[in-house]
């Protein structure tokens, strides 16, 4: 399935011994895009890889990234059979030998300090695997994890929170109808010139903003920095780091102030507005255009330019989150659109109805139901409070390097590189070697990687089938694409990723490694799913000849919107569905569904919740000390070439445009006495680094910026490319405990720093 024959032409065809080309149709899972590719495979390796121009879902977009699939499969680096250390020096390992030494150094920490001891990390290609984010849930669970560690809270987990509080649950994050939008874009800490969108699944962002200002509306964005994005807009303006929620409050003061309010459809479901009506009283555009440097006739201005397009969207990403005040700015994104009725309405931000469930999807609600998910505990040692489940990443390097009861000494990591991607990257670093046990379920030896006792591999990117789930949470229209293997095992012995992870958690829940019955854990924890869908197991297990991740996704989309519930509705859609349509099946755009999707207690969305709002009083604090004029505040950003940091080792990735550099403003260059392309020292209260200068107008003056994901020359590691083209860690400049504190969420944007010449 997915996969036809070709006539080839010329003389390529006539020199293939298998007779011929094959091509395959595969949805690309670098990103949240979710791009239709068209793979050429000849000989049993990949010839070319195309846009697929039939996928129902992006009907030919694609970006560089996506053709780079086959040399991701090639890479003499990836790993293809287990790693076991001994001191500084690995080598090969069968699966038995392996799992033998899972066991033997996981078993005496549990035994002795039980499974409090114990942590996992889990990191972002987790939400686009086939498997993993399916099947990490019975892990944790089995190994009886306390607290565990993610790149949620290096990202989202404001929007988490204000989700949560707003609609009633975590996952219920409503995303620009981009496709529809045709009057304005406000596009608020987010550059999908590079990251093709983010909580905005929707291929072709940079064509939607095209098609918005050929049809006479305009696109604005606020940043920074003059983005990719921003230079294709109709107006860029710049901001100082952390001010968006000053800004976005005065917008809401003026929306009160001038009479703009409409709640448009959904205003019966509305609660808090009277609260919020207060609450802005006195953010006047006045009092908050110094912090944030936009002049507060243009902040008034963009209130009634949001409040009298037809048709419009604010959208907010990564760089409202990652800031100190990430959930005010997360939450004021929302507030916003909503008080000028651009909600849950076509062309505004509304609610997407996937055809299949993640298991973080299914699960939120049972989640949000046992009381606050806010300070249910707190970190050991620097106590703080957890959110949704979890204290910032950046707590794990001194859970672990700090002496006492309750320490952190053994770590799980699945498709995670918190060496680099988590603040406080250098004493993270300098933590791990002191753990008593590390495994990782990784493809490469990495920067975190490299401290692990035993590397379990997963297959080649393209020998395992794709199906997403959690990112049509994220997309503008409801659709489903399956893709099948487009190689073959390399190694038919290798167990799929998802029973490395059940063999593991097995061990992690003390049983011996050769003991561990794989399918009979898969099936339990099937069941477990199923008994959420409200079904019964008894009737459905049967059903199935094998398990794996397949069985989940035909779950899933079964008991999905459009799913035939196993015979009870006539009709209804089953994997095999999708299985028959190569190119994907496209279910329509997103529809107006808030009624249907609130889950809060009082059955209203909330304006105004109390957690966020009791935030306040620190940014008008953070507003009203003038920021010091001299100083410089470093911002991450990202390139269109790199994926956090793990695909610097496909050599056309790097290179080029793609460098890891600090943009720096001509005028702070000319102060600090900088030069183009020469080394500078940055340094904050955290660390300091040197890289190469790169002087641009496009950043704001008093603003520096640097790509995040780099710094791979890290002793130890076995990433060729990636080394030649180290780059420096930006996170060894964040500190560990510069978070928004409401979420726990990091922030990496906004850190002060010092810029001298070397
Ligand atoms: N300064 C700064 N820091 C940031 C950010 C920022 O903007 N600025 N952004 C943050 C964000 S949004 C995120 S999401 C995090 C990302 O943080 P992480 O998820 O920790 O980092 P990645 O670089 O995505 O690391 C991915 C890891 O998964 C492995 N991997 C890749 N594919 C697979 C697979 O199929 N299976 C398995 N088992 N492993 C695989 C890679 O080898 C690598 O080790 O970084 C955060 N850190
Ligand atoms: N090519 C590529 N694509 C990716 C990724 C990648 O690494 N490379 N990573 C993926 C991941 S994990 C994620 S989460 C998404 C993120 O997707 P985006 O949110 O689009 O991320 P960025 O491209 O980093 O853009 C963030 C912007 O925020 C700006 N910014 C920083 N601080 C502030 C601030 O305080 N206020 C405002 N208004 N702006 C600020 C930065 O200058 C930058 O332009 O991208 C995903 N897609
Ligand atoms: S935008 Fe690029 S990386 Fe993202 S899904 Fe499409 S081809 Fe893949
Ligand atoms: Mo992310």
């Amino acid at each position: 399935m997915g996969t036809a024959r070709v006539e080839e032409t010329g003389s390529g065809a006539a020199a293939d011994a298998t007779g011929g080309t094959t091509v395959h149709h595969r949805t690309c899972h670098l990103c949240e895009a979710m791009c239709g590719l068209e793979i050429q495979v000849r000989e049993g390796r990949v010839h070319k890889i195309k846009p697929n121009r039939d996928d129902v879902w992006s009907k030919g977009h694609i970006c560089p990234k996506g053709t780079t699939l086959g040399a991701l499969q090639e890479d003499p680096d990836r790993l293809r059979t287990p790693m076991i250390r001994t001191g500084d020096t690995w080598r090969e390992a069968t699966w038995d030998e392996a799992f033998a030494e899972c066991e033997r150094v996981m078993r005496p920490v549990l035994e002795e300090h039980g499974p409090e001891a114990l942590t996992a990390f889990f990191g972002n290609p987790l939400a686009h695997n086939v498997a993993l984010a399916r099947y990490v849930g019975i892990l944790v669970a089995m190994a009886k994890i306390h607290h565990i560690y993610s790149s949620g809270t290096v990202d989202q987990w404001p929007k988490n929170v204000s989700s949560l509080l707003m609609y009633g649950g975590m996952w219920t994050i409503p995303v620009p109808d981009l496709r529809r939008t045709e009057d304005l874009f406000v596009v608020m800490g987010a550059n999908p010139q590079a990251s093709q969108g983010s909580l905005l699944a929707c291929p072709d962002i940079m064509g939607e903003i095209k098609r918005i200002r050929r049809g006479g509306g305009k696109v604005v964005v606020i940043d920074p920095r003059r983005t990719g994005t921003a230079d294709a807009a109709d107006e860029w303006l710049p901001i100082v780091p952390g001010t968006d929620a000053a800004l976005l409050m005065a917008v809401v003061h003026v929306l009160f102030a001038d009479d703009l309010v409409d709640l448009g459809p959904s205003a019966a479901l509305i609660a808090g507005t009277d609260t919020l009506r207060e609450l802005a009283a006195d953010w006047t555009p006045e009092s908050v255009a110094g912090a944030c440097r936009i002049p507060a006739a243009r902040i008034r201005e963009l209130a009634h330019q949001i409040a009298a397009a037809r048709s419009a969207v604010v959208y907010g990403r990564i760089g409202l989150c990652n800031q100190e005040f990430g959930t005010l700015a997360s939450w004021l994104v929302d507030v916003v659109n909503i008080l000028t009725g651009h909600f849950d309405t076509p062309g505004g931000l509304m609610f997407p109805k996937p055809v299949n469930w993640s298991v973080a999807t299914l699960t939120q609600h049972s989640k949000a139901a046992d009381g606050a998910p806010f300070g249910r505990w707190h970190s050991r040692v620097r106590q703080a409070p957890e959110v949704l489940g979890q204290v910032p990443a950046s707590c794990l390097a001194e859970e672990i390097d700090t002496e006492g009861e309750g320490r952190i000494r053994a770590l799980v990591t699945i498709a995670g590189n918190p060496a680099v991607s988590a603040p406080g990257a250098a004493r993270l670093r300098d933590a791990l070697p002191k753990l008593d046990a590390m495994v990782s379920i990784d493809n490469w030896i990495n920067e975190t990687t490299r401290h692990a006792n035993v590397i379990l591999p997963g297959a080649g990117p393209l020998e395992t089938p794709h199906f997403d789930d959690l990112m049509w949470n994220f997309a503008v229209g409801s659709a489903g694409k399956w893709s099948e293997p487009v190689l073959p095992p390399a190694d038919p012995d290798r167990p799929a990723e998802w029973q490395i992870v059940l063999r593991l958690a097995g061990i992690l829940a003390g049983q011996k490694w050769d003991e561990v019955d794989v399918a009979a854990l898969d099936d339990m924890w099937f069941g477990a799913l199923v008994g959420l869908c409200g079904l019964d197991p008894a009737e459905v297990l049967p059903q199935y000849e094998s398990g794996g991740p397949e069985r989940i996704i035909d779950l899933s989309i079964r008991t999905g919107p459009w799913g035939d519930r196993y015979g009870r509705v006539e009709g209804g859609m089953t994997l095999s569905d999708f299985k028959a349509a190569p190119n994907g099946i496209d279910l329509g755009p997103m529809e107006p569904r808030v009624a249907e999707i609130l889950h809060t207690e009082s059955g209203f969305v909330e304006l105004a919740p109390a957690y966020i709002t009791a935030d306040l009083p620190r940014l008008r604090a953070h507003v009203d000390r003038a920021a010091d004029p001299s100083g410089l505040l470093l911002v991450s950003r990202r390139h269109l070439r790199s994926k956090n940091s793990w695909l610097h080792n496909v050599p056309a990735l790097v290179g080029g445009t793609n460098k890891c550099t600090l943009l720096v403003h001509p005028d702070d260059a000319a102060r600090a006495g900088l030069t183009d392309g020469e080394a500078a020292e940055v340094a904050s209260q955290e660390g300091s680094i040197q890289v190469a200068v790169q002087i641009t107008d496009e950043m704001m003056p008093g603003v520096v910026s640097m790509p995040h994901g780099w710094g791979h020359d890290e002793p130890g590691t076995r990433m060729a490319t990636a080394r030649a083209h180290a780059g420096v860690n930006s996170n060894v400049l964040a500190p560990g405990t510069f978070v928004d504190p409401v979420s726990g969420n990091a922030a990496v944007n906004g850190i002060p720093v010092t810029v001298t010449p070397v």
